[in-house]
């Protein structure tokens, strides 16, 4: 009889390992588990990160809420566990199709069904299932990406992922290729312990990241990231980041798709997180400048998209159209500054047409145009344009 027969049984591991196993029956891709002790150093640096203008825009993210988000138990005082739960969502890779439509890009967490539904319905019979298990009601918090809570930090302390350069948590096998959640419980489970890994010196993200926003290692300036940009910022957007946006018109993945780990990911066979249809993914350019209320409901209601609204996407398009238009693109542009209701939306028309050095056109809308921010725009443009 070998000594581990004679082991006595550990029921806060066994219940953890049930925690895990049920977590998984309910479509949660991975689970793990941390305490609620208070998180060391992350109060300081957090208080630094919004000093240093990091998260510069995000009104909400004062340093009494950032304080608060450090201690779990400012949330639940007599919890004992966090199991820290992720959906992942690689699909394989893909590619805007050659349809002859200029096209942009939604980043990938977007292209499917509203991932915080997703998440709290599948966390929700994850809690269902644990009182039907310890045959009582549970008292329990769900969260899925609440400025009350450090989503990363809480993973990172679970094991269930490590931090790479670009910030994200890196899961084995699914890369940052995963959305967090996290069901706070007054359950004594078995914490799991941190994973020893890190990015060693790889600095491709960093190098690539096409606004520069990951100003060191794990550190992104917000205002600069094209995440914060084309989602959070409601505002005209930086002339001198307009050019470095590329064709994203609602987030980025580039410091996701370059990173090493994240290109090994599992593909996932998840519905919620698919594209409903190619605008779901690649919207047409010219159709996010034309699109009705009822359009843009049709396509984008239940998905993360609605965040930025209508205009913004309006916005972000012609960023992306001044970025990757031709002369073709002219007239759709040409319209919107005429007639877009929106003058964020007009101003941001002018600025490509500008790009696309459509001088005659800027100066005809220059006299009709009554906005005085969509006249800036206008001017600023026709000084950039040569024609
Ligand atoms: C605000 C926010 C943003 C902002 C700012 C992002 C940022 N990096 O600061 C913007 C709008 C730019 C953004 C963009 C994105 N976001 Co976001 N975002 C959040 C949110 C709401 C808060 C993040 C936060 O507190 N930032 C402040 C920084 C300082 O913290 P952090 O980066 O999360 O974690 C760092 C610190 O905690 C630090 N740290 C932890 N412990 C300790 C201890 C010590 C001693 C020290 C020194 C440091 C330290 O290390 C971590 C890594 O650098 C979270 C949800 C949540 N409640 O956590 C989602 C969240 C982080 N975002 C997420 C995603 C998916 C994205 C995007 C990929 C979306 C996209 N495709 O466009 C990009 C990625 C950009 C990037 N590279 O970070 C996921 C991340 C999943 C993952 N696997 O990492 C989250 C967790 C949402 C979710 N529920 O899944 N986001």
């Amino acid at each position: 009889m070998s000594v581990l027969e004679f082991a006595p049984p550990n029921p806060r591991a066994q219940l953890s390992a049930q925690v895990k196993m049920l977590a998984a029956r309910n479509g949660l891709s991975v689970s793990a588990i941390t305490s609620t002790e208070p998180f060391a150093g992350l109060t300081e640096f957090l208080e630094n990160h919004i000093q240093a203008g990091h998260v510069e825009g995000m009104d909400w993210f004062t340093i009494d809420r950032a304080r608060f988000s450090t201690d779990v138990r400012n949330l639940h005082p007599t919890a004992k566990s966090v199991v820290s739960v992720g959906l992942a969502y690689w699909s394989g890779p893909s590619e805007k199709p050659n349809d002859g439509v200029l096209r942009g890009r939604i980043s990938r967490y977007a292209w499917g069904r509203d991932y915080h539904r997703t998440m709290k319905r599948r966390l929700k019979g994850l809690q269902a299932d644990l009182e039907e298990l310890v045959g009582e009601p549970l008292d329990t918090r769900i969260l899925v990406d609440t400025a009350r809570i450090v989503e990363r930090a809480v993973a990172a302390r679970a094991g269930l992922g490590w931090y790479g350069k670009n910030a994200n948590l890196i899961v084995p096998g699914h890369g940052s290729w995963v959305m967090l959640g996290e069901l706070i419980t007054e359950l004594d489970l078995e914490p799991d312990v941190p994973l020893d890994k890190n990015c060693g010196k790889c600095t491709i993200c960093i190098d690539n990241c096409p606004t520069h926003a990951i100003v060191e290692p794990y550190t992104i300036h917000a205002p600069h990231c094209i995440s914060y940009l084309t989602i959070e910022e409601r505002g005209p957007i930086p002339h001198e980041l307009r050019p470095l946006m590329h064709d994203w018109v609602y987030g980025c993945d580039v410091c996701q798709e370059i990173c090493p780990y994240t290109g090994a990911a599992k593909i996932m066979d998840e519905p919620d997180m698919q594209a409903a249809s190619i605008n779901n993914q690649y919207p047409g350019l010219h159709w996010l400048l034309t699109m009705t209320d009822e359009e843009f409901g049709a396509t984008y209601f239940g998905t993360p998209v609605p965040r930025t609204k209508r205009r913004g996407l309006a916005r972000n398009a012609c960023i992306a159209l001044g970025n990757v238009g031709s002369e073709a693109d002219i007239p759709m542009l040409a319209q919107t500054l005429a007639n877009y209701e929106e003058p964020i939306v007009r101003g941001h028309a002018a600025w490509a047409l500008g790009r696309l050095g459509a001088a005659t056109e800027l100066r005809r809308y220059r006299e009709s145009e009554s906005d005085e921010y969509v006249q800036e725009e206008i001017e600023a443009a026709l000084a950039m344009s040569p024609r």
